[in-house]
């Protein structure tokens, strides 16, 4: 490249994989550890040159940013969907303009699949699903499988697919159990202020809550607070379960501690997968349409195994 060009991209400039990174927000954790990971993986010694965009939960903001990564040209478009409807416009863009779309973390709802060329994510039905299981099997070990269980859920960002992925997984467990009884399902936008104000919320309006499912860590910190608050103790015998996901450091440990009973993990480091299925694109090789992050179930009983090489 000359300097006609404008001279701002350099030889060596050119010689990197130029890749838009639409990130929906930054509003957990899980997410910053999922920032960090594509940022370590997609490094300029790794040869990448990242654009990263930060919508802060706004949709409106993702599409922004991928119609500035369509004109700028970028080789590859990645996007983590903040909810799942609404992209069939832009991906027509981005697949007018020749540009792969890369799905990370979160998926969406369009009629036809070729608009995107790969997802890499979690598959958040079998997270909800693994904390459905988990319950029953406590309840079940306890004597507890015929009593009525009360439930309260704090949910994530409302049409996300993390949201609506555990709901019905959990929901598709729940629905085996005619005494699993489903007080409430309120938002806590998978933030730490929200599933305090959830929570504090819902313990004003039922005193008799067995269990309480925080679809997200971050929520279930604040649920936490607002327990403590109102002098209830979780995880105990007597005590109600409280059930998380993302499996972050700082919940294994209140999963040793006795605070948390569950938590499903969701792993976020998938940026070093995403950065091979970019090399494979490159070199022409065929990806698969989707990928899934291996994930577990923590309980003290196996906490300890993976409490310590947890850094996020
Ligand atoms: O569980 C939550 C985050 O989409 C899987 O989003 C992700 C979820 C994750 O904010 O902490």
């Amino acid at each position: 490249v000359s300097s006609e060009d404008g001279g701002i991209e350099t030889k060596a400039n050119d010689a990197l994989i130029s890749v838009g990174f639409s990130q929906l927000g930054s509003e957990s954790t899980w997410r910053s550890a999922n920032t960090e990971s594509v940022k370590a993986a997609l490094s300029t010694g790794n040869g990448f040159f990242l654009i990263f965009d930060n919508a802060r939960q706004k949709q409106e903001k993702q599409f922004k940013a991928v119609r500035n990564f369509i004109s700028q040209r970028v080789d590859y478009i990645v996007i983590c969907p903040v909810i799942q409807e609404g992209w069939d416009v832009v991906l027509a863009e981005a697949k007018d303009a020749g540009i792969p779309v890369i799905l990370l973390d979160r998926n969406i709802s369009v009629n036809d699949e070729s608009m995107y060329t790969s997802f890499i994510g979690e598959d958040m039905y079998a997270e909800g699903a693994s904390a459905g299981k988990w319950l029953e099997e406590y309840l079940d070990s306890r004597g507890k499988s015929e009593e009525e269980i009360n439930i309260v859920v704090i949910e994530g960002t409302s049409g996300s697919s993390a949201k609506e992925g555990r709901a019905q997984g959990f929901g598709a467990i729940a629905a085996r159990h005619m005494n699993w009884k489903m007080l409430a399902s309120a938002t806590g936008e998978f933030t730490q202020t929200k599933g305090k104000e959830t929570m504090a919320r819902l313990l004003g309006e039922f005193d008799d809550i067995d269990v309480i499912v925080c679809q997200n860590d971050d929520m279930t910190f604040g649920a936490i607070e607002a327990l403590k608050e109102a002098g209830v103790k979780t995880g105990g015998v007597g005590e109600p379960v409280l059930i998380s996901f993302d499996g972050t450091r700082k919940a294994l440990e209140l999963v040793k501690e006795g605070v948390i009973n569950v938590d499903v993990e969701c792993n976020p480091n998938s940026g070093e997968l995403l950065a091979q299925i970019i090399n494979d694109l490159e070199a022409g090789r065929e990806v698969d349409k989707a990928y899934y992050m291996e994930e577990k179930v923590f309980t003290k009983e196996n906490v300890d195994e993976y409490i310590e090489d947890r850094n996020y």
